[in-house]
């Protein structure tokens, strides 16, 4: 679909696209033939992408999506799908999209799944993980993997279900139906749905909105929500946001610089907080 914003190729890559425009990365899955299906190396490319956009300083949100307004992601390539995992070129299998799962819940900066289309598979579970999900009034969710011989029981069972609760998340996952845009919304599923052409211009309007706060501050809430259900990984990472903290801070680096200057460090004048 056409866009009116002036992306700028950050990458180029073979199975995805990686633009920047004013403050927002998106990455978008390019096998629109496929229904934006993914192998090994598209996941690998989203993977690489990822990581650029968290060390990127002017990145301050994600759009993950998918090309050609009808899929936002079929799952896993059926194509590939090998003996033990999905093979790449290298002829290993593997279930990389895991990793990227991971990534997405973890990378300091929010994630918006721009859902057009189908989002099927481990591509409904792609967007169950980002912060928010925005659709399009074409979207269509579900779940396949009992009827294609294969489950998700991590963040695509356990976390789905804290959304839209245990009784439908089972639902979902035994009776393998397609949900549409409104019964989605409806559920929890979903935060908006738009006409398939204001996508974009929603999308970007939550984007702007999300730019204009304040990054710590979405960073705390990001693993604030994230610590209550990650157990001790998910404290390691509010943990290690209350350490950038108080880095910042002149108390912390009265310890680091009395340390670098061969003296016993003087917390003295800083507050006991009640
Ligand atoms: C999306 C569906 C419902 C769309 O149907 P529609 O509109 O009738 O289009 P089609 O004609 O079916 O599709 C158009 C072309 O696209 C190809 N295609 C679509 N999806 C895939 C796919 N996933 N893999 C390969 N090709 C795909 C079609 O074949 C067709 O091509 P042509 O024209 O050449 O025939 C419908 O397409 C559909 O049901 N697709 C399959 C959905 C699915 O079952 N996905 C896989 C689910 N599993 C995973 O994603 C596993 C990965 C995972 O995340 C995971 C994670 C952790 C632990 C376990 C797993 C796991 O589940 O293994």
């Amino acid at each position: 679909m056409e866009s009116k914003y002036n992306w700028q190729p950050l990458k180029e890559y073979k199975e995805i696209l990686f633009s920047y425009y004013e403050g927002i990365a998106k990455i978008s899955i390019n096998r629109p033939e496929v229904h934006n299906a993914f192998t090994p190396r598209t996941v690998s490319e989203m993977i690489d992408a990822m990581e650029l956009a968290r060390q990127n300083p002017d990145v301050g949100v994600i759009i993950l999506t998918g090309e050609g307004g009808k899929a936002f992601c079929s799952g896993g390539d059926q194509s590939v799908r090998g003996h033990g995992g999905y093979i790449g070129e290298d002829t290993v299998p593997r279930l990389n999209v895991l990793d990227l799962q991971m990534q997405i819940r973890r990378i300091p900066k929010p994630v918006v799944a721009m859902v057009a289309g189908w989002a099927i598979g481990g591509g409904h579970v792609l967007h169950v993980v980002c912060d928010l999900s925005i659709a399009a009034e074409n979207a269509r969710f579900g779940q396949t993997g009992p009827k294609v011989g294969s489950f998700d029981g991590g963040f695509g069972a356990s976390y789905l279900a804290r959304i839209v609760g245990q009784k439908k998340a089972r639902e979902i996952w035994y009776l393998c139906d397609q949900y549409n845009a409104e019964e989605a919304l409806n559920m929890g599923l979903v935060n908006k749905v738009v006409p398939l052409v204001d996508l974009e211009e929603t999308t970007m309007e939550w984007c702007r909105k999300m730019l204009a706060k304040s990054p710590l501050a979405l960073r705390m809430l990001k693993s604030s929500f994230n610590a209550e259900l990650d157990g001790q990984a998910g404290i390691q990472q509010l943990a290690g946001d209350a350490t950038l903290l108080y880095y910042l801070s002149d108390e912390a680096k009265e310890g680091k610089n009395s340390f670098l200057e061969k003296r016993q460090p003087d917390f003295s004048k800083y507050p006991k907080f009640p």
